[in-house]
């Protein structure tokens, strides 16, 4: 029981609640139970959180997940980068200026959950550069019409929204969190993607049929950054057990093609997809596979834009350099005239 402060000095009651402090700190997390800890925190739906203890797998998985998620944030800017300064109007530039700063913004708040597992920012930027850590295979793909735009937004973030909803929900505390936030942001971007498409799919001849070759090209890499058929996912079974993942790749694929269809249906364009096809049966849509063996070429490095988007990543860290030197140089002065005037 904690004691009444009533008769101690000040200083006795520091030390007190230091003591209690640390108490609490001990309480309930000992070493020799931290394992049962953290199967209690999983079994129960609560958070794991920084100060817990975990095993060193889930650390490393949430930092390899979590790593590459901020890294295909980071290059994602890139393919509809391309387009700003060739926006067809000046709202559709507003528009497409401030989602690729969100994506900006969605990779800061994942390499911050990435530090709260003890990642380094720089190492993490370093293996990036290095090619040991991965970014989504999407945005390996060329976006060589205004329209992909539009279908960058509509199914690439639609894709992005199916996964990462139910990473809201993930057993790890900050990356959920982070997830809440950029959720919100996905899903203005999904709308905006439609939206345009909509306005093109209902302007001239040459406009809808640039809207749908672009859907054209978008929907099989789409489907495949749910990642390699179950069957041949070596993290999914782990990931669902420490509850980092809430579904399956095929699982999630699915819900976007059962999402995506009827939208294609409000668009008036088409899905790529002689087999799509309602499964009563199933109660869902049947459609054809992703080519998988295109998927890992690409994960490997060797997609249509994997060396453009490195180089250009490369520039931007070289010639940036001053930028953030100059910064914390700025930030050192502050500091040391704030402590001269302390
Ligand atoms: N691309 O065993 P699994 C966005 C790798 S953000 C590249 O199934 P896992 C927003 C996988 O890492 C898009 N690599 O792996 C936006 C593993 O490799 P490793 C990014 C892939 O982790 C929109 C190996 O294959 N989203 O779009 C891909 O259980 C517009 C075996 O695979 C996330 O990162 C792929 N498509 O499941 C931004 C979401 N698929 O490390 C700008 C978080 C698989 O063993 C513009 N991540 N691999 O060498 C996840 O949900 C999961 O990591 C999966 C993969 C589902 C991607």
């Amino acid at each position: 029981m904690p004691e009444e402060p009533g008769a101690q000095s000040l200083l006795d009651q520091v030390a007190e609640a230091e003591r209690q402090l640390i108490e609490a700190a001990g309480r309930g997390r000992p070493d020799a139970d931290a394992e049962a800890y953290f199967d209690a925190v999983i079994a129960a739906d609560q958070k794991i959180e920084p100060r817990d203890a975990m095993p060193e797998a889930y650390r490393k998985t949430l930092i390899r997940q979590i790593a590459q998620h901020a890294h295909s944030e980071i290059i994602g800017m890139q393919p509809e980068g391309n387009w700003i300064t060739r926006a067809p109007s000046l709202a559709r530039k507003a528009i497409l200026l401030a989602k690729v700063q969100d994506e900006a913004g969605h990779g800061l708040y994942l390499y911050a959950a990435a530090e709260t597992l003890g990642a380094d920012r720089e190492d993490l930027y370093a293996q990036l550069l290095s090619g040991r850590q991965k970014y989504s295979s999407i945005f390996n793909y060329p976006t060589v019409t205004w329209a992909d735009v539009g279908a960058i937004g509509w199914l690439v973030d639609g894709a992005a929204i199916v996964n990462q909803v139910p990473l809201c929900r993930c057993s790890y505390g900050p990356y959920a969190r982070a997830m809440i936030r950029v959720c919100k942001e996905e899903s203005f971007h999904q709308r905006q993607g439609f939206q345009s498409l909509y306005v093109l799919a209902r302007g001239t001849e040459k406009q809808r049929a640039m809207a749908q070759d672009a859907i054209d090209r978008w929907w099989y890499p789409s489907l495949a950054m749910f990642g390699p058929p179950d069957a041949d996912s070596k993290h999914t079974a782990q990931s669902m057990e420490w509850k980092i993942k809430r579904y399956s790749n095929d699982e999630l694929r699915q819900k976007f093609v059962d999402m995506t269809v009827q939208q294609a249906e409000v668009l008036g364009l088409t899905l790529p997809d002689e087999n799509l096809q309602w499964n009563e049966e199933r109660g869902h849509y049947d459609y054809t596979q992703p080519d998988y063996d295109e998927l890992m070429q690409v994960i490997k490095g060797d997609g249509p834009c994997n060396r453009q988007r490195m180089a250009n990543r490369r520039e931007a860290v070289e010639s940036g350099t001053w930028v953030s030197e100059a910064a914390a140089a700025y930030a050192a002065k502050q500091d040391t005239r704030q402590e001269a005037m302390a």
